[in-house]
């Protein structure tokens, strides 16, 4: 057997939150990004997860001058850190100009918008040092079908990537599928989307997916098929780790906090087909509650690193002679109840 892996770990800035909702304000104090980056380390995390203006804050106002200093100072951080830039992601959901979706919005000015920012944000990615780029396509849906053209809006989003491609040779582009919020629909709903985006691009093998639990969950699909999915093409970038408690709001709960079984199949899929062996990181994107005194708060990161790690051990110990056997056997009743004993550590 080759050597276990050692699996690396990141998370982004927005995941040390002040936890404010849709509902009411935030309820803890803003702690400034440097500090964050302090703390990594000793989490037990090393890669960063960003999005463009988490680097360049205001970067719509600055100069691309201003811009590529301000990455350049961050950069400086990170390195002094010991910290590994993993992605970089542009922020296009906050902007007036993103009201109705950037690469899909029906107005030009818009889509125009869209465009610059993402290129602002591969540069940024490039002062960074960091060659992937995450589009989690926030609004690019609609809230009623007729609001856009979806067969335009699929050549407007594939142009986008092929533009994002020409645009800088060495870079790869993520897609985090997401079903529904902040928009109805949205028009890259699940791993498969995304997949065909990259296949019909002008060079797949630049482009892949990011897997979220709990969007694929909100999409009524089981993330570690999603991932095995992604995998089999060899188009995992990377995962977001969370979990979702059913078809409610994006929850981001910490990784098995409302499912273990699911929890355990994402980490023996992954575990299973080596990811990580390439230097991949295994991502979380998980929320404190908002009920969580305290500032920062790291808890509900540190716990889900940890239950990853947990699982990984559940996985590695499984008895897989046994599993074989009940395979064969077709014998899947004796199987789901070795794997429940296993699971609660009961022989
Ligand atoms: C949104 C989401 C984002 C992306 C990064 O649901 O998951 O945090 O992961 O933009
Ligand atoms: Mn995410």
């Amino acid at each position: 057997m080759s050597n276990p892996i050692n699996y690396r770990f990141s998370f982004g800035p927005w995941n040390i939150s002040e936890g404010a909702d849709p509902f009411g304000p935030e309820v803890r104090a803003a702690f400034p990004h440097e500090k964050k980056f302090a703390l990594y380390r000793e989490l037990g995390f090393e890669g960063v997860q960003l999005h463009d203006d988490d680097v360049v804050p205001g970067l719509d106002g600055l100069t691309p001058a201003q811009m590529l200093a301000k990455a350049g100072e961050v950069k400086r951080v990170l390195d002094g850190e010991g910290l590994t830039p993993e992605f970089v992601a542009p922020r296009l959901w906050f902007a007036e100009q993103t009201v109705d979706g950037g690469y899909t919005s029906n107005s030009a000015a818009d889509r125009a918008y869209a465009w610059e920012r993402t290129q602002k944000c591969i540069d940024i990615a490039r002062a960074l040092g960091c060659r992937a780029i995450v589009l989690w396509l926030s609004r690019e849906g609609t809230y009623i079908r007729e609001a856009k053209d979806a067969r335009l809006a699929y050549e407007r989003l594939q142009k986008v990537v092929d533009a994002m491609l020409d645009h800088d040779s060495e870079i790869e582009v993520w897609i985090e599928p997401k079903p529904n919020e902040p928009t109805d629909q949205a028009y890259v709903p699940t791993i498969g989307h995304a997949i065909a985006l990259a296949y019909a691009s002008k060079d797949h093998r630049r482009v892949k997916g990011l897997i979220e639990s709990a969007h694929a969950l909100l999409a009524g699909l089981d993330p570690s098929d999603e991932m095995a999915f992604a995998l089999a093409h060899d188009k995992l970038g990377s995962v977001h780790l969370n979990d979702q408690n059913g078809l409610k709001y994006d929850q981001d709960k910490n990784f098995g906090g409302a499912n273990l079984r699911v929890a355990f199949n994402q980490v023996r899929v992954l575990e299973e087909a080596g990811y990580g062996r390439r230097g991949e990181f295994v991502g979380l994107d998980v929320k404190a509650m908002r009920t969580q005194r305290g500032c920062p708060v790291t808890e509900h990161l540190k716990a889900s690193r940890e239950l990853f790690l947990l699982m990984v051990e559940k996985v590695r110990t499984l008895d897989r002679a046994l599993m074989e056997e009940m395979r064969g056997a077709r014998d899947y009743e004796a199987m789901e109840f070795y794997l429940l004993r296993h699971l609660m550590g009961v022989k």
